[in-house]
């Protein structure tokens, strides 16, 4: 048997401190997940991820090193994993979604920051984040201010690599991405030894491919009336696919979805038919955040969609398979990720198309708009969301918050009145 204390200290970890963060977990995931009602069965795999999460994947991890592999870490979905695993490497997601870390992201980050960004910093200066003490490189992007800057205070701990994301759509700055993809294949090449080939790549934009459409089998489940499965347990599953195996992931949201869809079949829901339909859309929730679906859903209503990179932004659009050659590749890979509506852009009407199309297919009577404290992208965006949803009477509320339990009853107080008046 794996001796993971052991493990965690080989990682350099503090295992006080990391005794601390893990305490709380059994009792918080009791409470918000194992809690629920009639759960799809083949939850259980991923309750399994949440009860190991830094054990089983982290052995993983460590062997894979063992062998001589590398392990990269990423905070957007903007970062081409394809390209990673084709070379050999292992990527992880490292958005930090845990109060527990934000007091350490603040000993060196302004307080008066998205807590996404002082959290992930936290992570790794607390040492009680295996998945950062397992990455030999981190994987940065210049998407909002917070971010671009809080790469320069990381690189002071390890070693990180930034990807230069244009903020306009234009060919040219399709152009510019290309270029920056090309740069990150080179520097990913660097670090693992490895060439990357058209047939490892194309191997990985399949199995990318199927990743993203095993999650978009899932969505699909979560159009019917009455719902198959809470927002709580979709949310989870996109949050695991950011760490898990990529094929297991595969598989085991493939049996849950096919559990979802027999349970359409039969009628059974998780919410009686009915309940109110929420999509929330904004700024991510990295695991383990929970506090919002959790106030939502105990209020009676049902998160139906997340228009979100925990969401829909995450993987929606294929990536080409046609090319054959490597500049074919790029470029496909190019073309996908920019398809991808973060606030970073300007203008960004595609994420109010999205938001428009999404309040359709999965026949939302209410949007929930979610914004991490002082994110300013997605806060000045919340204007022309508001506006337009407002003009079609679609109801729309705006929810401020940040990691800490503090609002949690101020929050509930608004949800339910939103609640009443759909
Ligand atoms: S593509 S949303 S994952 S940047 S860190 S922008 S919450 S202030 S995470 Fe993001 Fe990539 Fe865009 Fe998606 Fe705001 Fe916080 Fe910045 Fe954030």
């Amino acid at each position: 048997m794996t001796d993971y204390r052991k493990l965690w200290s080989d990682l350099g970890m503090d295992l006080e401190k990391h005794d601390r963060l893990t305490s709380a977990l059994p009792l918080i995931y009791e409470e918000v997940y194992l809690q629920q009602p009639d759960r799809p069965q083949a939850m259980e795999y991923f309750d399994l991820v949440v009860a190991e999460i830094h054990s089983l994947r982290i052995a993983e991890l460590v062997e894979h090193r063992r062998r001589g592999g590398k392990v990269c870490g990423a905070f957007c979905v903007f970062v081409p994993v394809e390209i990673i695993r084709a070379a050999g490497a292992v990527a992880v997601g490292l958005c930090g979604g845990s109060q527990f870390w934000v007091p350490d992201g603040e000993r060196v980050l302004p307080r008066n920051l998205c807590p996404l960004i002082k959290a992930s910093v936290g992570a790794r200066l607390s040492g009680t984040c295996p998945y950062f003490q397992s990455c030999d490189l981190l994987i940065g992007e210049t998407t909002c201010d917070g971010k671009k800057k809080a790469w320069e205070v990381l690189g002071e701990y390890a070693p990180v690599y930034v990807m230069d994301l244009p903020q306009m759509k234009r060919p040219q700055d399709l152009a510019a991405w290309r270029g920056e993809i090309e740069l990150f294949l080179a520097r990913i090449e660097e670090l693992t030894g490895y060439r990357v080939t058209p047939e490892r790549l194309a191997e990985e934009i399949r199995l990318q491919n199927r990743l993203r459409q095993a999650l978009e089998r899932l969505y699909q489940t979560r159009k019917a009336d009455p719902v198959p499965i809470s927002g709580k347990d979709a949310l989870l599953v996109t949050q695991v696919s950011f760490y898990d195996d990529p094929r297991r992931f595969i598989d085991k949201t493939e049996v849950l979805a096919a559990e979802a869809e027999a349970r359409i079949a039969s009628g059974q829901g998780v919410f009686p038919s009915g309940a109110p339909r929420i999509l929330v859309t904004g700024t991510p929730m990295a695991i383990p955040n929970w506090k919002l679906h959790h106030i939502i859903e105990t209020a009676g209503a049902a998160v139906v969609c997340e228009e979100t990179c925990t969401g829909t932004r995450f993987f929606e659009h294929q990536v080409d398979e046609t090319g054959r050659t490597l500049e074919e590749q790029l470029q496909a890979l190019a073309e996908r990720y920019l398809k991808i509506n973060c606030s970073c852009f300007t203008p960004n009407p595609g994420r109010l198309e999205d938001i428009f199309r999404l309040v359709e297919a999965y026949r939302v009577d209410g949007v929930i708009y979610y914004n991490l404290q002082f994110c300013h992208g997605y806060a000045v965006e919340y204007y022309a969301v508001e506006k337009a949803l407002k003009a079609r009477g679609i109801p729309v509320m705006k929810v401020e918050t940040d990691y800490s339990e503090e609002d949690t009853g101020q929050l509930r107080t608004r949800v339910e009145a939103f609640l009443e008046m759909l």
